[in-house]
């Protein structure tokens, strides 16, 4: 108690600290003693889990700049907390009534004593962080706040708080849900660790592209550029690289004669600014290619991909080679000259998600009998023209959940057996129910094909995964579409032209939103306004929302073309400004 009330109390009294679209995330300089309630609260909610189940800390902001951190947990299946258990967190990390924190520890000792008093089931907390300046002395903190915690409930020494050091938020899902492998289907190895997580991909990736139908047909392989976002996904590229390489030597001769993607990661820590003119989140919004701070690549750029600060989102483009972005360090002052060059491609979450379903559902049309159910989950940012494809063109049912994978994924699981879920931004995955699991086993034993089951093993299950999308794209596209370019995917369809951009505003939090985001309630003027300014052109649809992970007002919008769609998104943005006490300058037309 003397830790989080006096040693440890929270740094900014006057900020309330929300559990947002992805955990706590804050400016750094105001989180230790948030994280001190975090680690000790996270005992808590171990100690509710049935016996021998373990759970996650990351600590992490993601696409945030690097002055942000955040934390996040991880139930014991690898998915995101329940809102219940959000609730619990938030309620208590703003509470500084020492009576109360007294009374809480007090109940939980008794409950323990009565409840499991002589549990001998080992459970562990993991913790994960990325390369932020700060997450290091972030972690401690919170590791203290644990520790703190298992020594005033005298709970024995089966709970352990196990440090993972620098982890991917995907490796530290991966980890938790291995270690709990009663959640996982019987075909996949449980491999708790972070070796684990790469040799459990490497190998279905290698299985997939030398024992597909066009296994082989690689003569259209270029090198898959990915920039790393100068971020923790860099490595771990690296590393999956290289047991890839190794893999593949191992199978060298044995079946057929696929060499795989040559895979080359630029933008690790220290190359560059975190998240700075590079990224997923840079690629996608700005609709511009990442500054190559490692030296641009001098071969082609036509099949390159962006991660972003955690490794958990992933966008894939191409640029154009003849103006490639300026190679830039930053001089002396810290200054980054502009990028020039173009995206010649931009394919986001949504045309991730319409690739996969694609090739599923194909698959899917061989099967002989009973197919398990399969749909998309998008957010209000998917493109109004995916939405169409989906419906209309691959015959599947579309759900729109609220912003943030973890309402996402709750939807997948709830209506389909194979739940294809992306954000717009990247960020998604697929689920797969035990109908499926059944499916995929069948399939493989009555009739000799792996397909399904492997596919399930190339795939993170708890979360979206940079990583694990960028095999899986590089194998829908190389082997089992036999060959096909950025452009080919991209003409599944053609985005309406979008724009995304951001509003400061006094206190964003007055600004509310319908369950799947899609109009403003609050202020109660924003909407007609909103409707008025998308009478004005073709096809227009705008919408704004808070953002859950940075002080800023989020709009989009999308038209027939990009002059409509750019004029609407500014219309939009000074609607924000002008109803909702915008600050600083007004956005311009
Ligand atoms: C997080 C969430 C995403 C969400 C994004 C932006 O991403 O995991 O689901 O789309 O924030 O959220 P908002 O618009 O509320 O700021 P990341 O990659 O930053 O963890």
């Amino acid at each position: 108690l003397s830790l989080i009330l006096k040693d440890q109390p929270l740094s900014d009294a006057l900020q309330h600290y929300g559990y947002g679209t992805a955990g706590f995330r804050f400016k750094a300089s105001i989180m230790d003693g948030l994280m001190v309630r975090v680690g000790l609260l996270s005992i808590l909610l171990l100690l509710e889990t049935p016996s021998s189940e373990d759970m996650g800390i990351m600590i992490t902001a993601s696409h945030n700049d690097e002055s942000y951190n955040g934390v996040k947990l991880a139930r014991p299946d690898g998915s995101m907390l329940t809102p219940s258990q959000e609730d619990f967190l938030t309620a208590w990390v703003n509470e500084n009534d020492a009576e109360k924190w007294k009374r809480l520890l007090e109940d939980k000792a008794e409950n323990l004593r009565t409840n499991q008093p002589c549990s001998d089931s080992e459970r562990t907390l993991h913790l994960g962080r990325d390369t932020r300046v700060h997450s290091p002395h972030l972690s401690l903190l919170c590791c203290q706040g644990a520790q703190a915690c298992v020594d005033a409930l005298v709970v024995n020494s089966n709970v352990r708080i196990l440090d993972h050091g620098v982890l991917t938020t995907p490796m530290l899902h991966h980890i938790v849900l291995h270690s709990n492998p009663q959640y996982l289907p019987s075909y996949i190895t449980p491999r708790p660790s972070r070796n684990g997580y790469i040799q459990t991909f490497a190998e279905a990736y290698v299985y997939l592209m030398t024992h597909g139908e066009s296994a082989g047909g690689g003569t259209t392989i270029n090198a898959l550029h990915v920039d790393g976002a100068c971020g923790v996904g860099h490595q771990a590229v690296k590393e999956l690289t290289l047991a890839i390489q190794d893999l593949l030597e191992e199978n060298d001769g044995q079946s057929g004669s696929c060499t795989g993607t040559v895979i080359s990661a630029h933008n690790g820590p220290g190359d560059g600014p975190l998240n700075l003119d590079c990224g997923s989140e840079h690629v996608q919004k700005q609709l511009l290619p990442p500054i190559w701070y490692d030296g641009t690549p001098t071969t082609t750029l036509d099949y390159c991909c962006a991660l972003d600060g955690d490794a958990d989102r992933i966008v894939f483009f191409g640029q154009d080679a003849a103006s490639p972005s300026t190679v830039s360090k930053g001089d002396e002052d810290g200054d980054v000259e502009t990028p020039t060059g173009q995206l010649t491609h931009l394919l986001d979450g949504d045309k991730i998600a319409i690739l996969i379903a694609h090739v599923l559902k194909e698959k899917l049309n061989d099967v002989p009998d009973g197919s398990p159910t399969m749909g998309i989950v998008q957010t209000a940012y998917a493109n109004g023209a995916s939405t169409k494809y989906v419906e209309s063109t691959l015959n599947l049912p579309v759900k729109v959940a609220k912003t943030g994978v973890k309402h996402l994924h709750h939807a997948a699981v709830e209506n389909f057996d194979i739940g294809i879920y992306f954000e717009a931004n990247g960020h998604g995955t697929v689920v797969f129910s035990k109908a499926f699991e059944e499916f995929a086993i069948k399939q493989q034993q009555n009739f000799n094909s792996s397909f399904f089951v492997k596919l399930h093993q190339l795939i993170n299950p708890a979360v979206g995964d940079a990583l694990c999308d960028m095999l899986l794209v590089d194998f829908l596209l190389k082997s089992a579409l036999g060959g096909w370019t950025l452009q080919q995917w991209n003409d599944m369809y053609q985005d309406l032209p979008s724009r995304m951009l951001k509003v400061k505003v006094q206190d964003r939090s007055i600004i509310r939103c319908n369950d799947n985001e899609t109009e403003c309630t609050e202020p109660d003027t924003v909407q007609p306004l909103l409707q008025q300014a998308m009478s004005t052109v073709n096809q227009g649809r705008t919408f704004i929302r808070p953002s859950g992970t940075e002080d800023v007002v989020r709009v989009y919008a999308e038209a027939a073309t990009r002059e409509e769609a750019d004029t609407l998104a500014a219309l939009a943005a000074q609607i924000v400004y002008d109803t909702c006490n915008g600050v600083g300058d007004r956005p311009s037309a």
